[in-house]
Formats: structure tokens, sequence, C-alpha cells
């Protein structure tokens, strides 16, 4: 079963989750995924969010554009940490950004940066890593990949 639950403000905003869904192709997970509106479907995401904690899910990630308030309002309906996913659908993307960063205090949204779905999935990932030696190996391991493939690049680099 699914730990991490997706939620995106429309279905123009699901090509920003390709690099996320290879990160979690990479450790074997899967997502819920529910495309749920907080203006256009607000008793929805309030029906849907109210129940992710007692089924078992350990974070959810919101993503939204424009004047954001999805996650704000999924993280207003749970206690479970909520990942915020910038889109960039106007003004660079500008305008998610602060929407979800910009919480008032008490109802903290864990941001990270526009369209970064990539970042937003490994963030859930060591979520779910802190009661999950499995997960943790594989967290290790993938670190330990990219360090490779970066230290692989320079040597290329410098070799000419
Ligand atoms: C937001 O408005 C969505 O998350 C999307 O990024 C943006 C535009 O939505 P559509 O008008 O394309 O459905 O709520």
């Amino acid at each position: 079963m699914p730990k991490i639950a997706v939620i995106l403000g429309s279905d123009s905003d699901l090509p920003v989750l390709e690099k996320g869904t290879k990160v979690l192709d990479t450790f074997s997970l899967e997502y819920e995924l529910r495309i749920l509106s907080a203006h256009r479907t607000p008793a929805a995401v309030t029906e849907y969010v109210s129940e992710l904690e007692g089924r078992g899910f350990a974070a959810v990630i919101a993503g939204a554009g424009k004047a954001a308030h999805l996650p704000g309002v999924v993280a207003a309906h749970t206690v479970l940490p909520v990942i915020g996913l910038p889109i960039r659908a106007s003004l660079d993307g500008l305008d998610a950004l602060l929407s979800i960063v910009q919480m008032p205090g008490g109802i903290p949204v864990a941001t990270v940066g526009i369209n970064a779905s990539d970042n937003a999935v490994l963030l859930a990932i060591a979520i779910l890593a802190l009661q999950d030696e499995d997960i943790r190996q594989k967290l290790h391991d993938f670190r330990k990949d990219m360090t490779e493939t970066v230290l692989e690049k320079d040597r290329k680099v410098r070799e000419g």
C-alpha cells in the first residue's frame, strides 16, 4: 500500500510529476495520486485529507500553481507532514512559491523548489526512512550513486 499521497490542484500540473515519479521508481515505491483543488473542490479536499492519517499514510505532497492555497489547506486538515510543491503555471512560479512557503505560524508546509517534484519525493522518502531500515539504506545508495555520477563527470572534464 502506498504511504505517500500526492495531491495536485489540476491535471494541467501532471507533467511536473515526471521527475518525482522517476525517483519513486528507483526506490520501488508508489504514491496515491489525486487531482483536487482548494478552490474548485474544497469539500473533496477536506474529506480526502482528513482520512489520510487513519489510512496509514506517512506524508503528503501537495502541488499547485498560481495562488497556490492547496498545500496550506491540506496542512490545515492533517497533522501528517505536508510537502508543498510550487508549480510554474504563471509568473515563473514565484506566485506559487511565495503562497506555499509563507504559511502563517502553527500550520507548517515544508516547501521545495519550483517544479522540484524530485526533491518533494525524496523528502517524503526520507520521512518514510525514519521507520524503515530498507528505505533508509536505499537513500544512502541513492546519495552514493549521485556522488559517483558527479565525480565521473569531473574526471571526464579534467581529462578533456
Ligand atoms: C492551480 O491553478 C493549479 O494547481 C494549476 O497549477 C493552476 C491552473 O489550473 P488550470 O486552470 O490549468 O486547471 O489551482
